[in-house]
């Protein structure tokens, strides 16, 4: 894998309510988690992202979107969906989030 590369991400909404697939590349230590909670917490997640890579915004059910994002050697990006449930939480809160390392290995 040679970086920077370049995804197209395709997003098949297979549930029964809006989703939406975000990214953001974090700052070093950073988890995607972390973000989330900081937002909860009424703090400024801005301080724990390096950039907002890009969303497929709120993708109905049974519908599919897309989002491009392009990744870096060495560096994490964080995913997640904001959009909150009937509850009112963020569905990141109930896992819809996680996280990707850019790395150049050699087998
Ligand atoms: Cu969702």
């Amino acid at each position: 894998m040679a970086f920077p590369a370049t995804y197209e991400i395709d997003f098949v909404n297979t549930g029964e309510e809006p989703h939406e697939l975000s990214f953001v590349e974090l700052k070093a230590g950073t988890t995607a988690s972390s973000v989330i909670e900081a937002q909860e917490a009424g703090e400024d997640p801005a301080t724990l992202v390096e950039q907002f890579l890009g969303t497929t915004g709120a993708v109905d059910p049974g519908s599919s979107g897309a989002v491009q994002i392009t990744l870096e050697d060495g560096k994490s990006y964080g995913y997640a969906c904001l959009i909150e449930g009937p509850d009112g939480r963020p569905h990141a809160l109930d896992g819809m989030l996680g996280e990707i390392s850019a790395t150049t290995s050699a087998r």
